[in-house]
């Protein structure tokens, strides 16, 4: 682990531009459940049943059920060190962009908080899967913020769109459906032109996500992988840090920061 973060460090001084994918693992520290894995939420939910626009036609009140359980449970859960450093390091640097999967918004209070007097902060990364906060009209794609209390008696008592009275959906990207193009191709335009690419918590299986960082990759750029298991990305990786994203980023940040 030692030589692993030497090496991590090397590589972080010699970039110019940076991107950092982020995915689930991220934010377990925080208290938000990942996912994949033994205590991941697809050991006790459906994906099909649940994140995907087939099942939103089947049965919207399940799938409200679950979504309103999981804004309740991300409403209690903060930023953790590794959402901060990464923020910190997007602020100083601005060749730095943070790309996330994820949906529960850690990375933008990060970004605001680290940075209370700036607005919009510089920080705030590129949302991949959307925002679990949203909700997103079915019929008209108008965007308003999420309710907070969603009623589920009746399909008249969930969410309604305020200009064509549609039934609103999270504005979360489900399997099957296709992630905005603006915001794709940003990503992938930082990601090809960075020298450096941190992969974080993620289990590099979702693609296009997953394909984000092999756009760095393929373009000469080196990858660090900050995961508590191996993924498919871990052979391709110059240095693997196997621990802990918050301990790991601040360890790994803190430094950098200050020879900046
Ligand atoms: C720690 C840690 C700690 C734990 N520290 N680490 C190519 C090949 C095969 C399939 C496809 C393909 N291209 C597309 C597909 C289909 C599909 C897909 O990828 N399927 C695969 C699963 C096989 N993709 C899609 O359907 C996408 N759409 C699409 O491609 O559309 C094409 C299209 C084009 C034009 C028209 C129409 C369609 C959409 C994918 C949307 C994914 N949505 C979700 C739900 C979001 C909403 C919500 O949250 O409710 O996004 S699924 C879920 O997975 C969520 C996540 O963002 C995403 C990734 O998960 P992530 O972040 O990697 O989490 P985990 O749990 O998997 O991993 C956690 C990791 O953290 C683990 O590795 C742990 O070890 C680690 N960890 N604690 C560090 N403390
Ligand atoms: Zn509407």
């Amino acid at each position: 682990m030692n030589e692993e973060l030497e090496q991590a460090q090397t590589l972080l001084r010699a970039a110019r531009s940076i991107v950092a994918v982020t995915g689930a693992g991220i934010s377990a520290e925080s208290g938000v459940p990942t996912f994949r894995g033994s205590k991941g939420l697809w050991k006790s939910y459906q994906p099909e049943e649940l994140a995907t626009p087939e099942a939103f036609a089947r049965d919207p009140l399940t799938v409200w059920e679950w979504y309103g359980w999981r804004r309740g449970l991300i409403a209690t859960c903060s930023p953790n060190s590794g959402h901060r450093a990464l923020a910190r390091l997007a602020l100083s640097h601005p060749e730095v962009t943070i790309i996330t999967q994820n949906v529960d918004g850690l990375h933008v209070r990060a970004a605001q908080e680290e940075a209370a007097d700036i607005d919009p902060s510089p920080a705030l990364p590129i949302e991949l899967h959307g925002s679990i906060d949203r909700d997103r009209c079915s019929a008209c794609d108008a965007r308003q913020p999420g309710s907070q209390e969603i009623d589920i008696t009746s399909i008249d008592t969930l969410p309604r769109c305020d200009r064509c009275s549609g039934l609103m959906r999270p504005d979360v990207v489900w399997f099957g459906e296709a992630l905005d193009e603006m915001v794709l191709d940003r990503a992938f335009t930082l990601a090809h032109s960075a020298d450096l690419c941190f992969v974080v918590g993620t289990s590099a299986l979702v693609h296009p996500a997953a394909s984000v960082p092999l756009a760095t990759l393929h373009n000469g750029g080196k990858l660090i992988e900050i995961n508590i298991q191996e993924t498919a990305l871990t052979p391709y990786a110059s240095a693997t840090l196997a621990a802990p994203a918050g301990s790991v980023l601040t360890t790994l940040l803190s430094g950098y920061d200050n020879s900046a």
